[in-house]
């Protein structure tokens, strides 16, 4: 799909905000446990405006090689500069060819394009779903639940999040905290919730019989269960299990998602704007994996109300039929950093309507949650 043309900017100057922002309880995952975050930020500074990105990037480099302090190094050293030639006619849909030549640092590559689009957008006076061709004005909200230290625990969880209105769940596992914890939620809540696991690459090839196992739940898809480098461990797993395979952190560009789908080594794809290198290529492996007959639903990484907005307007693409990890902003944050939070309303979350992401800043509380701040002018 070919995206409407928007008017270039003029970028006088970009922001790099760090905020500290603790979560509601602790979220852990099988490659460790989160309790709050040290979020960039980026800010597009135009003669018209501005525009608000958000680097995805964790504290450590655990869920991928991309870490929040590196990618600030990086966006400060290597890839703000090399706007700098293209920075009094400006166009986002320009960013990610600019900055080719530095190889991967796809979360920081992402937050300053989307700071960018943002900032044209809201020039143009065009909303963001609308410019990525957003076919809904709401979608279907998915919550992510973490390892627990007891099924009492997670039973008293999904429970709730059940009772919020989540319309799908997703249980984090690993091995030791899989089948118990799948049966015990199937046998608990029954039969009919929409149901699914992700191992964040935790298992290896010789775990197929394993997660076979997991078969008789009658799960919507089972997550990442191998390293990202082992496309053909996939292809194997896939083999051996009827639950249908999905990729995440294996998906790094349209081209790996091509690659993957080749292989036969999932069925389904998690896009996460991030880990693709921004919200644009995310739209080209959606356009890909539509015209490959392969769903897609769209993934979640602890935003802020700014990339919840970001990914809501994703989410509301033609392919995404999946329901996705786009839950309401109270499921991670007391307070956001936008004046209207994403909230959940009869299992489902809206999109912004306004320009750009359609979302505004709490100036105050970002203050008064922020680390650092540096701006780079020109
Ligand atoms: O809803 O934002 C959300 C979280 C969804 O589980 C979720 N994200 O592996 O997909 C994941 C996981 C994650 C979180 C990955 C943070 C990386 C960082």
């Amino acid at each position: 799909m070919s995206l409407e043309t928007i008017a270039p900017i003029t970028l006088e100057a970009i922001e790099l905000r760090r905020i500290a922002l603790p979560l509601v309880s602790p979220f852990r995952t099988s490659f460790g446990t989160e309790t709050a975050r040290d979020i960039l930020l980026v800010r597009a500074i135009t003669a018209h405006g501005e525009g608000w990105g958000e680097c995805v990037a964790g504290n450590d480099p655990l869920y991928s090689s991309e870490y929040v302090e590196a990618a600030e190094h990086v966006l400060r050293h290597h890839l703000i500069p090399r706007l700098a030639a293209h920075r009094s006619c400006l166009d986002a849909h320009e960013i990610a060819s600019i900055l080719e030549p530095v190889k991967d640092h796809r979360m920081a590559k992402g937050a300053l394009e989307a700071a960018v689009l943002d900032a044209q957008l809201r020039g143009a006076g065009v909303n963001l779903g609308e410019h990525l061709g957003a076919v809904r004005d709401r979608v279907p909200s998915g919550v992510s639940v973490g390892i627990m230290n007891s099924l009492d625990e997670l039973e008293r969880v999904v429970g709730g999040y059940l009772a919020d209105g989540y319309v799908r769940i997703k249980l984090k596992i690993e091995p030791g905290w899989d089948l118990e914890p799948v049966g015990m939620v199937r046998r608990v809540f029954g039969p009919h919730v929409p149901l699914q696991v992700d191992a964040n690459t935790a298992y290896t090839r010789d775990d197929g019989a394993h997660l076979a196992r997991l078969d008789e739940f009658g799960l919507l898809l089972i997550e990442q269960p191998l390293p990202e480098d082992d496309v053909t461990g996939h292809a194997l797993i896939a083999r051996e299990v009827r639950t249908p395979i999905c990729l995440d952190e294996s998906i790094v560009s349209r081209h790996a998602a091509i690659d993957a789908i080749e292989r036969g080594a999932c069925s389904i794809i998690n896009i996460k704007a991030g880990r693709v290198g921004g919200y644009l290529e995310a739209v080209a492996v959606h356009d890909a994996c539509a015209e490959r007959g392969v769903p897609v639903w769209c993934g979640g990484m602890l935003e802020t109300g700014i990339g919840r907005a970001m990914n809501l307007a994703l989410a509301a693409l033609p392919n995404f039929t999946i329901t996705g990890d786009v839950s309401a902003s109270d499921r991670f944050w007391k307070h956001d950093v936008v004046t209207s939070p994403v909230r959940l309303d009869a299992g489902h979350v809206h999109l912004p309507s306004g320009a750009g992401t359609g979302v505004e800043i709490d100036r105050d509380f970002l203050q008064s949650v922020t680390t650092s701040a540096v701006t780079i002018s020109w």
